[in-house]
């Protein structure tokens, strides 16, 4: 495949100032009318006309109302030398919707017609300069069968709609905002629709939609909701308004990721949309909120102000996961509290250290803003995304929350309309802060996560701490960063000691700004030997290795001031402990939980003044992908046997603790989506983990009690989750309960699917995963052409259950797999593939089946340029 560089960026010789679109629907052959209206740019060097295309078939062009005699034409590329400064392209193209398994361009799904155009899929509908900084406005008429397909939409205001000859109908949609071809977007499709009416900041009314099929119209009201709240969050936050009459929301069942912000009418996929209490967990809940509103502040940040070239996604979507987590921070906060928004940034850091940390170190770490790819869907990342959103946090936390404003305010009132880089965003934080920014920049083209040293010295006659700081990036070594780092100093009571700096002093916690290879500070009037707290809230995305004895981690974890830090000293010692025992495991030696780990877990458990959301994730261990990454060699089996060895441990030795902190987890009351009761309900079901784990036939019984009586999916799925995580005897028959009861609700399956995929083997006689998931491959209610399914079924195999994958026969069936998926949905194919990407860090043996079946996979024909990009770089 071709490689496509930063460096390498020109402005379009051309551009479309005005798009006008018609669309005669049809699943088999859609006919697309295009007319471009062109312009010379004179900011370019002179070129012809460059469009771009995609499996289209070409039925007419012209220019200027003639067939151009000289345009040299490609599979997936026109261009056309032009005359003058400005043109009219008129192309008239053919697809087939129903045959587009890949997701990509326009599609059908359950019926109706959708489209996905993020990020080169409008050059699969029409011939066009299928670019982020071609931005022009549209104009669109569909034109449908109305008895099948009765709503028509596209993006900004209906103006014109009727009836036409043969039950066909047509809607003309225009929007008045110029804008990137990927954000275009269409529906058309039976379907029905929430509304509400709101009053924006300035006094203008709004129309909200959530469109939906009928019967699932009864679960959009918490996107309803979400979508409210992000409107008045903007509004509040970064005084940013909604500027359409309507905003619509579509929810549909086949689609490659989360959701999509089209100008106007977001499309998202049905799991991140719809939830009732019977059908959607807490997480769910939380993920819809999080996501409706991540789409909604895409309306400024990458709609309004969007990206010049897709090297820049981060810019828009590092921003916005930044503020998509903001808002769900405050979300929570007003509701439970600081604790509530501690555990939100817990979780946030979770997803980082389990995702992106081993994506940075593994064949396909890139910077933020990429130099280089292949295949720009395999860089919709967790380095891009969450990463960016860690440098966007940084940019905060060094200029404070209204600096932080100040610069997005200036970043708007220069760039409104606009395609722009992400110097663009940092300079507009310079400037509104007179600041020089220049070395925090090197954030995003740098590789790797950076590792984080620190020393301390106490002086007791001196009363003075010094702290020296040392930072170290791979391949990078003369180029200091800029980091924020966080500190607190802890007394021998565990009370947070003053912190005086140069005759300034702070109450708790003091913001060093470490921009050297190596600095030091000298706190004064510290009277007793402190504990340092390092990096808290997580104020930078780098490893801290911290050189902490056992009595440190157990005294932090139990009394570190900074919630976030008490978590990751808890973290840090189950992370000693368990790598410690699958040493162990792996060289034959008996497993044995170090007793002053167990005292610290067992005062952390009976600490009755914690909050319950905070208390489940103190309390639970760390991600086996984190693990994973953190050994060498991997060993998921090894590690397998560890965490097995500790949860069954800790179950047993706090079995009681268990039982009666599940009892006091017990929520009254119908359903509500509150921090407080997610917390209990969170809690309840990790006592339960504990308890089957650990084969205590009461935990088995509780498990199976809060099953049978759940009164919402969070207690149901966590219930059942305990028992299928387990060897209880309950395990398979309520399997068998939970699909008969959701049999038809191909949105819950998706869970029971995952968990299956997901399940451990506690009892060792029985079948290895890998035999359940080839029989759900054949359930009936499994389908490869369905994104949802795949990631629930092999996504819960290949990526969540490293312990049954990492086999001979696992790596053998991944290779078959990503073979058929390749032929169906590259995408979908090359995420899945992205699980054996980091298999030269596996054992010796292990590594043999991953390079075989890379190589299978590599070696296959018709491999599309997603998948060879994983492979080929993993082989490299
Ligand atoms: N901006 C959207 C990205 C997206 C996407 C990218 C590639 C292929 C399919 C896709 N669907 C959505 C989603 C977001 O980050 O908001
Ligand atoms: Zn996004």
């Amino acid at each position: 495949p071709q490689t496509i560089r930063r460096a390498d960026y020109q402005p379009l010789a051309w551009t479309v100032t005005d798009v006008d679109l018609h669309f005669a629907l049809d699943p088999a052959a859609t006919l697309v009318r295009s007319r471009l209206t062109l312009k010379r740019n004179p900011r370019a060097p002179a070129g012809p006309l460059v469009l771009l295309g995609d499996e289209l078939e070409l039925v007419s062009l012209q220019i200027d109302g003639r067939t151009p005699a000289a345009a040299r034409i490609t599979d997936t590329r026109i261009e056309v030398d032009l005359d003058g400064d400005t043109a009219t392209a008129d192309i008239v193209t053919r697809i087939a919707p129903a045959k587009n398994t890949a997701l990509s361009g326009l599609y059908t799904s359950r019926g109706g017609f959708f489209t996905q155009c993020e990020a080169e899929g409008f050059r699969r509908i029409t011939w066009f300069p299928d670019r982020p900084d071609a931005m022009a406005r549209y104009t669109v008429t569909l034109e449908a069968d109305k008895a099948s397909y009765p709503v028509l939409l596209s993006n900004g205001n209906l103006v014109g709609h009727g009836e036409l000859a043969d039950g066909r109908h047509f809607a003309r949609w225009q929007d008045p905002f110029p804008k990137p071809s990927y954000l275009f977007a269409l529906v058309a499709a039976d379907l029905a629709v929430n509304e509400r009416r709101i009053t924006t900041m300035s006094g203008r009314e709004v129309l909200l939609q959530i469109w939906t099929e009928t019967a699932a119209l009864e679960r959009t009201g918490h996107a309803m909701e979400s979508l409210v709240r992000a409107i008045r969050w903007d509004e509040e936050r970064f005084g940013l308004e909604l500027d359409l009459e309507r905003f619509m929301i579509v929810a549909v069942s086949d689609f490659n990721m989360g959701a999509m912000e089209n100008k106007g009418l977001n499309i998202f996929n049905s799991k991140l949309l719809l939830a009732t209490p019977d059908t959607a967990t807490d997480v769910d809940y939380e993920s819809i909120e999080a996501v409706v509103a991540h789409e909604y502040f895409h309306n400024w940040t990458g709609n309004r102000v969007t990206c010049r070239d897709w090297f820049q996604l981060t810019l828009k979507e590092g921003l916005t996961v930044f503020r998509d987590q903001e808002f769900t921070a405050d979300m929570l906060a007003a509701e439970g509290g600081d604790s509530a928004r501690a555990v939100k940034r817990i979780d946030d850091v979770r997803v980082l250290r389990a995702a992106q940390f081993p994506e940075d170190a593994g064949p396909m770490a890139h910077p933020i803003r990429p130099d280089s790819y292949q295949e720009i869907n395999n860089f919709y990342t967790a380095t891009v995304y969450e990463k960016g959103a860690e440098v966007i946090r940084m940019l905060q936390t060094l200029l404070g929350r209204d600096g932080f404003r100040k610069g997005m305010d200036l970043y708007f009132a220069r760039h409104d309309g606009q395609a722009v880089t992400c110097d663009d965003f940092v300079a507009a934080m310079a400037d509104a802060n007179g600041r020089d920014l220049t070395q925090f920049l090197r954030w995003y083209s740098r590789p790797g996560t950076p590792r984080l040293s620190a020393s301390g010295r106490y002086d007791a006659a001196a009363q003075t701490y010094t702290l020296t700081l040392a930072q170290r990036s791979a391949g990078a070594a003369d180029e200091a960063l800029l980091i924020p780092v966080a500190v607190g100093l802890l007394g021998a009571d565990g009370r947070d000691l003053p912190l005086t700096l140069a005759g300034a002093t702070a109450p708790g916690t003091r913001l060093l700004e470490l921009d050297a290879a190596e600095q030091t500070w000298t706190f004064t009037g510290v009277a007793e030997r402190p504990v340092l707290s390092l990096l808290r809230g997580f104020s930078a995305p780098v490893i801290a290795d911290l050189d902490e004895d056992d009595a440190t981690l157990a005294f932090r974890m139990a009394h570190d001031g900074d919630p976030f830090n008490r978590w990751d000293a808890a973290q840090r010692f189950m992370e000693r402990t368990v790598l410690g025992l699958a040493a162990d495991a792996a060289a034959g030696r008996p497993l044995a939980t170090p007793e002053a780990f167990v005292a610290a877990f067992g005062a952390l458990l009976a600490d009755d003044a914690l909050d319950p959301a905070f208390h489940a994730q103190a309390l639970a261990l760390p991600g086996e992908s984190y693990l994973l990454e953190r050994m060498t060699p991997a060993d998921p089996a090894a590690l397998r046997t560890a965490l097995m060895h500790l949860l069954r441990d800790l179950g047993k030795r706090f079995a009681a603790d268990w039982l009666d902190r599940h009892l006091d987890c017990r929520v009254a009351g119908d359903y509500r989506y509150h921090p407080r009761d997610v917390g209990l309900r969170a809690l309840g079901n990790l006592c339960l983990r504990y308890l089957c784990a650990a084969g205590e036939l009461a935990g088995f019984a509780a498990a199976e009690r809060q099953f049978a009586q759940a009164g919402n999916m969070s207690e149901r799925l966590g219930a059942l989750g305990a028992l299928v995580h387990s060897a209880a005897p309950q395990r398979d028959s309520a399997l068998a309960a939970f699909h008969a009861h959701y049999a038809t609700d191909t949105l819950v399956l998706d869970k029971w699917f995952a968990l299956q995929a997901g399940a451990w083997r506690w009892d060792p006689a029985a079948a290895p995963t890998l035999a359940r998931v080839r029989q759900l491959l054949a359930h009936p209610a499994f389908a490869a052409t369905n994104p949802n399914k795949v990631y629930a079924l092999l996504g819960g195999y290949f990526r969540a259950n490293p312990g049954e994958f990492h086999s001979p026969d696992g790596h053998a069936f991944w290779a078959e797999q990503i073979v058929a998926l390749n032929a169906i949905n590259p995408q979908v194919a090359a995420r899945m593939a992205r699980a054996l990407e980091r298999w030269r860090s596996f054992t010796p043996a292990l590594q043999a089946s991953m390079r075989r079946a890379l190589e299978t996979v590599a070696a296959s024909e018709g491999l599309s340029p997603d998948v060879a990009e994983i492979v080929g770089k993993a082989l490299a």
